[in-house]
């Protein structure tokens, strides 16, 4: 089938920052003499003391290393903040819709951010939070999550934000992990209508936490939650006494600004440590060039500030750039599913930026949700966190761009800090499904599963192979993790974990994770967690997870379970595994299907077989592939036989 491809219009060629020309000249220096391109660059960011040291990195375990701009010194408050306050100081830096369409908005200017962040980053000080120092952050999607955020960069403690869906049992695990002593939350959040108590979910959290000795609570909703004497504050009264004045820390570019913890393929989730000068470089770089963003344009990227996502797009990225950014609290479909585009005409949202999962959502919706509101403001759309199937990518282009919106379908990770295949709206020419060309600086390979090269047009694993300034630096507290996580399947390159095919025109088209990491509903989860979450039920003998198609998640969760020699499988044990591995990890990680076999098919030598499983997952069991080392094939005839249908 000949695909389809998008050319860049005149318009867009003839105004936006980078053209073709442009693009191919810029992405050749970068690579050729980084050096002077990232010298450059990297003038975006307005430094304390300047740097003079570019780059010092290498992928090799011999002079293992990552470092950028090593010897200058900035603060991305202040780059995020005081620095637009001459020029933009009325301008509105943040734009907050609530979940419920009647909650009045709010409007936050630069000047207003800059004071709210300097109190409360005063009321941290005056907690005792120092340089360095880990704060967890569980917080809805309110400007408090922005201001605390930036409360942090701005004395150099570290932020660690935990998504507000996560359970007690995986915010725990998260505020240990990192060693926090304190917690910055609200009574409640709202989602669509509904309330989550995250209030109690950190009573709850803590009493595993010995660590932690303060939490600040927003009253968000208002909700009557117990606040423990001693521990326990209200943030609006405390932060109105602080002074709105607070100077800036001066941090060493290689000082961390934040950990985010994700899933990879083993073990518990790794906190994901950025650095400050790096990080700041790429999420304004990219956000300006990907999304062709100049001053003054509205900018809506809807997703939370608890993934990677939101840390770049909804507050570095736009803030640095002096963008209004809006953020959502509620979810696409609530109270109808023309929410979002409501939003897009209420506040004359120029570029919009979401997950496919939110798309193929909507879509099933009917097209007349769309249709009835305006979206003439929307000028580029912008897709993120899975891939996106050529059906949804049409619909997003016809019925919500009405043709007339460029598409960058961009490919990320929480790794890479911002994004790093993508196309540019005025220079790359449109292939649906595709990620399209690398961002600059950024040198993506192919190789085979013996880490050879493939060259030209072909399918491979990903890998990047040199460094960029939005790289990861280590895993919290397991530098040797993060050698061997990233750097040892293949030497001297960065392993991504996923997969990906390169066409004739060079173009890269992602094809999911080859790896034991799932993407549901764009969000991250690793198999090993889920069933070290159903194992741990009481009534469980053995689990193994797989994801399997779903239409609008991308990708479902499917459970194989064997429970004790006494226990009898039925319905309600079911239901109750559901509601379990929810309650240990979170509603994202709900199993779509949960299959009760007496067996799992294992190797003589005792290895589940998780390619089989994978197979029945997807429920395409016509070839199995080699299935002669099994201890006992008859287990797969019955798996097969028994897969329940999804619900
Ligand atoms: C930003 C973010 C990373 C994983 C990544 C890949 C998948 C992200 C994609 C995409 C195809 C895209 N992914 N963007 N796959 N096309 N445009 O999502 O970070 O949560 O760490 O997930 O998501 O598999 O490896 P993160």
């Amino acid at each position: 089938m000949a695909e389809a491809v998008y050319p860049v219009s005149a318009e867009w060629a003839r105004d936006a920052l980078i053209d073709e020309g442009r693009y191919r000249e810029m992405y050749e220096r970068s690579v050729s003499d980084p050096e002077s391109f990232w010298r450059e660059e990297a003038q975006r960011v307005d430094w304390m003391r300047p740097f003079t040291v570019v780059k010092q990195t290498s992928f090799h375990e011999d002079d293992f290393g990552i470092s950028w701009f090593t010897d200058g010194t900035l603060n991305l408050s202040a780059n995020c903040l005081d620095r637009h306050l001459a020029a933009r100081g009325e301008e509105i830096a943040i734009l907050w819709e609530a979940d419920d369409p009647s909650t009045p908005e709010r409007r936050i200017t630069y000047r207003q951010l800059h004071e709210q962040v300097c109190r409360f980053a005063n009321l941290l000080k005056s907690k005792g939070v120092r340089k360095g120092e880990r704060v967890t952050i569980y917080l809805p999607m309110v400007p408090e999550a922005a201001v605390a955020m930036l409360a942090c960069a701005r004395i150099g403690a570290i932020h660690s934000i935990v998504f507000a869906g996560f359970s007690p049992e995986a915010l725990a695990g998260r505020i240990t992990d990192c060693d926090s002593r304190i917690v910055l939350t609200a009574d409640e959040g709202l989602r669509g209508g509904k309330k989550i108590p995250l209030k109690t979910n950190v009573d709850e959290a803590l009493k595993e936490c010995a660590c932690v000795d303060t939490v600040i609570v927003l009253a968000h909703t208002g909700a009557d939650v117990h606040m423990e004497d001693g521990r326990d504050c209200d943030w609006a009264s405390a932060a109105e006494g602080q002074s709105a004045e607070c100077e800036p820390a001066e941090m060493n570019a290689e000082d961390p600004l934040f950990i985010l913890y994700t899933s990879g393929s083993t073990g518990k989730p790794k906190g994901v440590l950025h650095t400050t000068g790096g990080y700041a470089v790429w999420a304004s770089m990219t956000h300006e060039y990907v999304f062709d963003y100049k001053p003054g344009q509205i900018f809506w990227c809807a997703a939370d500030v608890g993934w990677v996502t939101g840390h770049s797009y909804v507050v570095y990225g736009p803030l640095m750039n002096g963008a209004t950014t809006v953020m959502f609290e509620g979810v696409p479909n609530h109270p109808d599913p023309s929410r979002f585009w409501q939003i897009v005409d209420k506040f004359g949202v120029e570029i919009f930026y979401a997950a496919p999962t939110a798309l193929r959502s909507l879509m099933r919706e009917g097209d007349e949700w769309v249709r009835k509101t305006s979206r003439k403001s929307l000028r580029l759309l912008g897709s993120v966190g899975e891939p996106i199937n050529p059906e949804a990518w049409g619909w997003y282009h016809e019925v919500v761009g009405e043709g007339r919106c460029p598409i960058v379908d961009t490919w990320w990770q929480t790794e890479t800090g911002g994004v790093m295949i993508s196309p540019l709206p005025g220079a790359t020419a449109l292939k649906p499904g595709s990620a399209t060309r690398p961002m600059f600086g950024v040198q993506p390979r192919l190789l085979d599963s013996d880490g050879r090269e493939i060259d030209g047009a072909g399918d491979g694993c990903l890998v990047i192979t040199d460094s960029w300034p939005g790289q990861m630096r280590t895993v919290w507290g397991d530098h040797e993790r993060f050698f061997q996580t990233y750097f040892s399947t293949f030497k001297g390159a960065y392993f991504t974990g996923d997969g990906c095919r390169r066409d004739e025109d060079g173009y890269y088209w992602i094809t999911g994770r080859i790896d034991d990491v799932i993407n549901v509903s764009g969000h991250r989860l690793g198999t090993a967690e889920v069933e070290s979450a159903l194992v741990a039920h009481a009534k469980v003998a053995e689990a193994a997870v797989v994801g399997m198609p779903h239409d609008i998640k991308g990708q479902g969760i499917y459970a194989f379970v064997t429970t004790n020699a006494e226990v009898e499988p039925d319905e309600d044990l079911r239901k109750a595994l559901v509601a379990w591995v929810r309650h240990e990890i979170g509603p994202i990680a709900t199993p779509d299907v949960i299959q009760f076999t007496p067996a799992l098919p294992k190797t003589r030598s005792g290895k589940i077989m998780r390619r089989i499983l994978r197979k029945i997952g997807e429920n395409d069991v016509s070839n199995l592939g080699d299935t002669s080392t099994l201890a006992d094939p008859s287990v797969v005839d019955s798996l097969i036989a028994n897969r329940p249908q999804p619900a």
